[in-house]
Order: structure tokens, then C-alpha cells, then sequence
């Protein structure tokens, strides 16, 4: 496994998006993209296409690069670094999974409230067809009884998240 960088795919259809009840492990009680750990052998793009199949059943024909965040934690928890991708072009059925009860959701009624606290930031960005980056700090991770509070954010929009610009020539 690559050292904690995780994917998170956001599928859209006719300005509907679909979510996913996150049913177990990380982030569970709430609802959110598909995604999931890269593994060693693998890119990051692949890892978000193999990640949306096995949790919802969609096989993404093409992936855009949205976001890249970076979530630490005060407690210990070790970061992570979400990669966000959206997709519009895909096939297959929708299908719940183990991790993951798919429903789709009228873009101005997202349940953010439900939702990881950072996502309020990013998600009306992603949904303005904005590109960002960020760092966010949580005081711990969230658990269906209690939301993760954000300590420190960090956010903007990046025509190319995670690529660094070089400075430019005087
Ligand atoms: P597994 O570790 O269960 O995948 N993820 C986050 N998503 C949001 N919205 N906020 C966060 O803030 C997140 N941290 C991780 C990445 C976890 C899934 O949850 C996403 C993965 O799609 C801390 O395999």
C-alpha cells in the first residue's frame, strides 16, 4: 500500500450526485464519495476506478482530477492525503455494497451535514466545477456519534491540484 494516499471519486449524472452511506471502518455513519486506499502496484487513477467498482459497482470509463487534500489529526491518527477525482462517464449498475449504500442526490440537497466537517468547504467548490487543494486538521476522526471538528484549514483553488508550480521567470 502506498503510504496513505487515498482516492475519493465523485459521480456525477444529469447535476445528480451519488454518495454512498459509508457502512463500516473510516468515516462510517457518513455519507461520501467512493474511494479508498492505493495500493503498491497500482496508480492512483487505477486505484480510484477499482475502488468505485468494488463499493458501488460502476466501472468509470474517465476519470478528471479535482481536488487534493491533506487530512492530519491531533490525536495521532496518521494522515492521509485524499486525491478527488470527478466522473461522469461510466457503465454497469449500481450495486450496495459492504462498505458502501449507494443512493444519488439532487446537487443543491447534498446532505453535508452528514458528511465529513471539510467537505462544507470543498464540496461547493467541486459542485461549482472548481479545482482546489488544501490541508485540514481534525481534532480526531469522526465516528457515527460525533463529528470530527476542524482544527485549522487550509483551502484554495488550483487549476492543477497537486502539481507545484514552478516560479514563474521575472
Ligand atoms: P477506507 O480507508 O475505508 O477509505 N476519506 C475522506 N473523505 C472525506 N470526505 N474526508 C476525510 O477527512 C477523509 N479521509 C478519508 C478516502 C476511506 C475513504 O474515505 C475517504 C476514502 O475514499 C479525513 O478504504
Amino acid at each position: 500500500m502506498k503510504k496513505n494516499i487515498l482516492t475519493l471519486c465523485i459521480i456525477e449524472k444529469e447535476g445528480k450526485i451519488l454518495l454512498g452511506m459509508k457502512k463500516r471502518g473510516f468515516g462510517a455513519g457518513r455519507w461520501n464519495g467512493f474511494g479508498g486506499k492505493v495500493e503498491e502496484s497500482e496508480s492512483i487513477e487505477d486505484a480510484a476506478r477499482r475502488e468505485v467498482f468494488e463499493e458501488c459497482g460502476l466501472i468509470v470509463k474517465s476519470l478528471v482530477k479535482k481536488g487534493e487534500i491533506r487530512f492530519e489529526f491531533d490525536d495521532g491518527t496518521p494522515g492521509r492525503i485524499v486525491h478527488i477525482f470527478k466522473a461522469d462517464d461510466f457503465d454497469g449498475e449500481i450495486k450496495e455494497s459492504d462498505e458502501m449504500r449507494p443512493e444519488w442526490f439532487e446537487a443543491d440537497a447534498i446532505p453535508i451535514k452528514e458528511m465529513w466537517a471539510a467537505d462544507a468547504y470543498w464540496f461547493p467548490m467541486f459542485l461549482e466545477g472548481k479545482s482546489f487543494e488544501g490541508e485540514f486538521l481534525y481534532d480526531r476522526p469522526t465516528t457515527p456519534d460525533r463529528a470530527a471538528v476542524i482544527v485549522r484549514k487550509d483551502l484554495c483553488e488550483r487549476a492543477e491540484p497537486g502539481e507545484r508550480s514552478l516560479p514563474k521567470p521575472r
